[in-house]
């Protein structure tokens, strides 16, 4: 059994993709052309300035000075953060918090590895900010899923070798990063496109601790 869990943020705790999806889409439209749920789906799990770069090829824009790109991802940060400023605890994914108690009560170490930046808002507004022993985000990393930096960083402040670790995971980048700390890992959602993950879980609603034993 691990000796740590390590948790993404977006797609994992909760659903901030739709948020994202919605600030991204107003940027689009601003800058001319339509943005879909579809087009979305490949920025997940992926950083600001990359999926900036995803959208930008979208609409066919061609855009070399970085400031203005700079300009651009700030303008879309500050829409999102708009809207996960009214996120509250309901927002929780099913199942997430009994989930995460079962591990404490059986002193398993609990952290976050994100790529996101807002990390510690988001937390704080699902008031779970002071439940992980490490919060590992977008801040204090310099390489991006699919590299394992965020992972091994979080496993080094947990005092935990990366084999005593567990990530679980939604983006397919998430789960390559995992795969090359060395760590076990479960996808959370549709098994066809997490094929990678040791497991694939729908939900964490009604799991056990049977599901980290390999
Ligand atoms: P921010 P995760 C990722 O979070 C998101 O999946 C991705 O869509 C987003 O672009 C990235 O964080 C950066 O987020 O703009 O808030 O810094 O899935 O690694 O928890
Ligand atoms: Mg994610």
């Amino acid at each position: 059994k691990p000796k740590a869990c390590i948790f993404d943020l977006d797609g994992v705790i909760v659903d901030t993709a739709k948020y994202h999806y919605l600030a991204w889409k107003r940027l689009a439209k601003e800058l001319g052309f339509e943005f879909t749920e579809k087009d979305n789906e490949r920025l997940k799990g992926v950083s600001r300035m990359e999926s900036l770069e995803i959208l930008l090829s979208v609409g066919g824009i061609k855009i070399d000075d970085e400031n203005v790109k700079l300009q651009l991802a700030e303008k879309k940060n500050k829409w999102y953060v708009e809207y996960i400023n009214q996120m509250t605890k309901d927002e929780i994914l099913p199942g997430v918090i009994e989930f995460l108690e079962l591990l404490k009560s059986a002193g398993i170490k609990v952290a976050i590895g994100s790529a996101s930046k807002n990390t510690i808002t988001i937390l704080e507004r699902i008031g779970l900010k002071d439940f992980f022993d490490v919060i590992i985000d977008g801040t204090k990393i310099s390489k991006a899923k699919p590299d394992p930096e965020v992972f091994l960083k979080a496993a080094e402040e947990l005092s935990v070798r990366p084999e005593e670790c567990c990530v679980f995971e939604d983006a397919v980048a998430g789960i390559q990063a995992a795969k090359s700390a060395g760590m076990k890992v479960i996808g959370v959602g549709d098994p066809t496109i997490l094929k990678d993950a040791d497991k694939v879980i729908q939900s964490f609603q009604g799991q056990t601790l049977g599901l980290i034993e390999f």
